[in-house]
């Protein structure tokens, strides 16, 4: 027996998942498993199935997540704060059977599929528990992501990419059962629902999910017991920041055992920033949606301004040229497209063979679009990506094309190009250039995308401009705007 979730295989009293105030055992979380499975039978769908669960903020979420794996089923998680153009897509394109969240009442009426509350679905099932599901190359997760251009994608990640992506953490920081996570990231994006929450089950002790993300709260976390933290690098940001201003933040942090950044770049200048402030040194790991972690920095390795690390072990990894050729330089200065094959690789984007043709080819090659130079040893030094027209704002991706499609649907648009302009907090923030065809202010707007899209993807600032500068062929030229 291969179990995602060995633990759930012989489930006690010890404390598996903490989330504001509230905790659930690896027992109460086998019997919430025991009793979904039930709940989804019971409606007349069996192994395989395919569920959406609302990552509202509550334990239940978390426990849902859970289970949902842990019975066998394939999980979407929705984001509550999906615009309504995203969600009928995703809900269309995966078309899950059953949905579930822990306040149903907060999202009734938004997908065709009814959503089912959580407390009765986990309450403990009677029955005798059945296994709980194997490390298999079925499809675990459909993870929704941003392109350039167009809607998200559904990238489908199987039990296998998971598990060996996990494992291969856990030998890379030595993370084990004596550790508790502490995040406060999203559950339905990679780093937080498979790095802390599926990491915390399948690898840790336990995790402490906080739905939002306050400096003084995560500090108090991470003072109790042994601590490892995953956060994005504007959390970071703000937590130096925060530190600065509040000893007690420095605690936390000094407590830690271990401080991790990843989904955009941690400037250097936070990284030193928070090493003044607390002797500690983040550890950098870099991944995709598609692939989930390809490189971390190991526990052990030398300190190097920007360095992501060497591959985690039983993948292969390499930088190409643009017509995919390998680029046998290990000189910290050629820099090239990294490409990974191996287990971690996820299935392909669901509906969409031609988009997973597109960055995955018939070796199993993934090409990543980010541009890296390699060190002797093979750590990685990520220096830029090659479609300009992704942003990542927060460790959010966001595609301009998106924002823009958005922005045209507002009737006082005319045009609009957007682009990612560097941001001290968010690492790229959302900037649209507009022209209009009758006054609108830019607050407007900005609700306005915040309403069509989520929130995040909202443009942080809106200049408005007579024409969009087109080249020859009437496209935008998106580096004259830029410039200014
Ligand atoms: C703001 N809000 C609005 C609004 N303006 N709502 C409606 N209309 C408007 N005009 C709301 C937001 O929804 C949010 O609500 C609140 O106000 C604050 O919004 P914000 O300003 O956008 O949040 P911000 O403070 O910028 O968030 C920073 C952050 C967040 C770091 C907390 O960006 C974040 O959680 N990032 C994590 C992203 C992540 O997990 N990426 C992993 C991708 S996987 P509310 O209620 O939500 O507060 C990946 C692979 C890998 O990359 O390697 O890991
Ligand atoms: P997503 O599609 O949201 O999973 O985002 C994946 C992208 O995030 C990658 O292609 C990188 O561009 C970026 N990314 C993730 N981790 C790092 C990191 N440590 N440093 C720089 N970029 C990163």
């Amino acid at each position: 027996m291969n179990a995602l979730f060995p633990r759930l295989e012989a489930p006690g009293d010890d404390v598996a998942l903490k989330v504001g105030g509230g905790a659930v055992t690896s027992l109460q979380l086998a019997e919430a498993t025991a009793a979904l499975r039930a709940r989804v039978t019971q409606a007349g769908f069996g192994a395989g199935a395919r569920i959406a669960v609302w990552t509202q903020g509550s334990l239940e979420t978390a426990i849902a997540l859970v289970a949902g794996a842990a019975a066998g089923f394939e999980v979407v998680p929705l984001d509550p704060k999906l615009g309504p153009l995203e969600l009928s897509h995703i809900v269309k394109d995966a078309a899950p059977v059953m949905a579930f969240g822990a306040d149903p009442a907060a999202v009734a009426g938004r997908i065709a599929v009814e959503t089912l509350p959580l407390s009765p679905a986990l309450r403990a099932h009677p029955g005798p528990r059945a296994p709980t599901r194997e490390v298999d190359d079925a499809p675990l997760l459909i993870l929704y992501t941003s392109g350039t251009t167009g809607l998200p994608k559904g990238a489908v990640l199987t039990a296998r990419n998971v598990a060996f992506d996990l494992d291969a953490l856990a030998k890379a920081w030595r993370w084990t059962a004596a550790d508790t996570v502490v995040h406060a990231l999203p559950l339905f994006h990679v780093h937080g629902l498979v790095l802390g929450l599926y990491g915390s089950i399948r690898v840790g002790g336990a995790l402490n999910w906080f739905p939002r993300f306050l400096p003084r709260e995560i500090s108090e976390a991470l003072s109790e017991g042994t601590t490892v933290f995953f956060a994005v690098p504007t959390m970071f940001h703000r937590l130096s920041e925060a530190a600065e201003a509040d000893p007690e933040v420095i605690r936390g942090l000094r407590h830690a055992r271990l401080l991790v950044s990843g989904s955009a770049a941690l400037p250097q200048r936070d990284q030193l920033r928070l090493e003044a402030l607390t002797g500690r040194r983040v550890l950098e790991r870099y991944g995709l949606t598609e692939t989930l972690i390809n490189c971390a920095v190991r526990l052990d390795d030398p300190p190097a301004a920007g360095v992501v690390g060497a591959a985690i072990d039983g993948i292969e990894l390499k930088l190409v040229d643009d017509e995919r050729r390998t680029l046998d330089a290990r000189d910290d200065s050629t820099i090239g497209e990294i490409a990974v094959r191996g287990p971690h690789v996820f299935a392909g984007y669901l509906n969409r063979p031609d988009a997973t043709a597109a960055v995955k080819d018939a070796d199993g090659w993934f090409f990543t679009g980010d541009l890296a130079c390699m060190k002797p040893d093979g750590r990685l030094r990520i220096v830029g990506r090659r479609a300009t027209d992704l942003i990542k704002c927060g460790g959010y991706k966001v595609g301009a094309g998106e924002v823009e499609a958005a922005l045209l649907e507002h009737p006082a648009v005319r045009e609009a190009a957007v682009l990612g302009a560097p941001d001290d907090d968010l690492g790229e923030r959302i900037v649209a250039y507009v022209v209009l065809s009758r006054p609108a202010p830019a607050q407007e707007l900005q609700d306005f995308v915040a309403s069509q899209l989520s929130p995040h993807k909202r443009p942080r600032e809106v200049h408005f401009v007579d024409e969009l500068p087109r080249n020859a062929m009437g496209k935008v030229v998106k580096a004259k705007l830029r410039r200014g």
